[in-house]
């Protein structure tokens, strides 16, 4: 499945048949590659080692949607994370592989004191909860409470110098627990970036839980951001390193295709995806697109600032 070809949803059925039909394929070929490397697969001792702890945080109601939350259990079944397989299902089903601790961040670059920083003192941070809305590319959306810290937070420990201009985002690679890193398209480990003032905004999430609990690792644990007003792919998952620099990073799906997946990556009904309309959206667990997509993805109020003089047909 390339990312991004919308696949229908049915409440009895959270994988479509032709997404599993390829899952199985991708399987037998994952396994076989497995077992010649002479890897473990890793499915069956996997779902065990989540590590689910209780994350109580203030909700701040500055932040909230006021829509109907989207149910925790398809908020953590229905998931795009291709180190763990392209099927919506495989990373729920794969991802528990993946190993959570210890975890550090590494945050590097254009920054006055540059520094490695563990997922407990991350966790130790004052968290809040936040409803937003979040909204793929492959146009469905969801309403999660994420659990969280804001970026410019973590930015303030590290003081990032005035040649800081853009935040490169680097997630995990994992070769032994991700069953999902030989995509011929995509190249790991994946990476998303920022323009420094939109790092630094406070809607800019940095995540670590979801629905009162620790993120599940198909949703990106231990820690992952969230970009409210960007295509869901801008929200790296299991994040392990940040570096600020001078220049644009060259982001996953910017070289996957660069023709469908521009830096900024607004939400903007307004620029169609090359293949599929942008103006409306599923919103989970519905089936139809019923929904009018909004510019900035409802966050206009915020964030349209930012974008002040830009022509965001040409900068999609
Ligand atoms: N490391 C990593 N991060 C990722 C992805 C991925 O494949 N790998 N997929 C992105 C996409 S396309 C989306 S829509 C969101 C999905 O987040 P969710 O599964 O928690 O809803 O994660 C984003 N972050
Ligand atoms: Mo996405």
């Amino acid at each position: 499945m390339r990312h991004g070809r919308p696949a229908p949803i049915r409440p009895s059925e959270i994988t479509p048949k032709e997404v599993w039909l390829d899952r199985r394929r991708f399987l037998q070929a994952s396994a076989a590659a497995a077992a010649a490397a002479g890897v473990a697969w890793p499915a069956d001792e996997a779902r065990a080692q989540q590590l689910i702890q209780p994350l109580a945080a203030p909700r701040n109601g500055a932040f909230q949607v006021k829509d109907e939350l989207t149910p925790k259990k398809l908020v953590t079944t229905y998931n795009n994370f291709y180190e763990f397989g392209t099927g919506k299902g495989d990373p729920a089903e794969n991802a528990g592989a993946l190993k959570v601790r210890p975890w550090t961040i590494e945050i590097a670059g254009a920054v006055e004191k540059p520094m490695t920083i563990g997922i407990e003192d991350l966790l130790k941070l004052p968290l809040e909860e936040r409803v937003y809305r979040f909204r793929c590319v492959e146009a469905w959306s969801m309403v999660v409470p994420w659990v969280g810290f804001e970026f410019n937070k973590l930015a303030a420990m590290v003081n990032p110098t005035s040649r800081a201009k853009y935040v490169k985002f680097v997630t995990a690679e994992q070769k032994d627990t991700m069953t999902g890193l030989r995509i011929p398209f995509i190249d790991f480990p994946y990476v998303e970036g920022l323009r420094i003032d939109e790092a630094m905004h406070p809607l800019t999430l940095m995540t670590v839980g979801l629905y009162g609990e620790t993120l599940p690792n198909q949703n990106g644990a231990p820690v992952r951001l969230i970009v409210p007003w960007k295509y869901g792919f801008k929200s790296g998952k299991s994040i392990v390193r940040i570096e600020f620099v001078e220049e644009p990073p060259k982001t996953t799906w910017m070289l996957a295709g660069p023709s469908e997946y521009g830096f900024y990556s607004n939400v903007n009904p307004n620029v169609d995806h090359p293949r599929w309309s942008q103006k409306r959206e599923r919103v989970l667990p519905g089936l139809f697109a019923s929904r009018q997509t909004e510019m900035f993805n409802g966050y206009a109020e915020q964030v349209a600032s930012l974008y002040a003089g830009m022509d965001l047909k040409t900068n999609f």
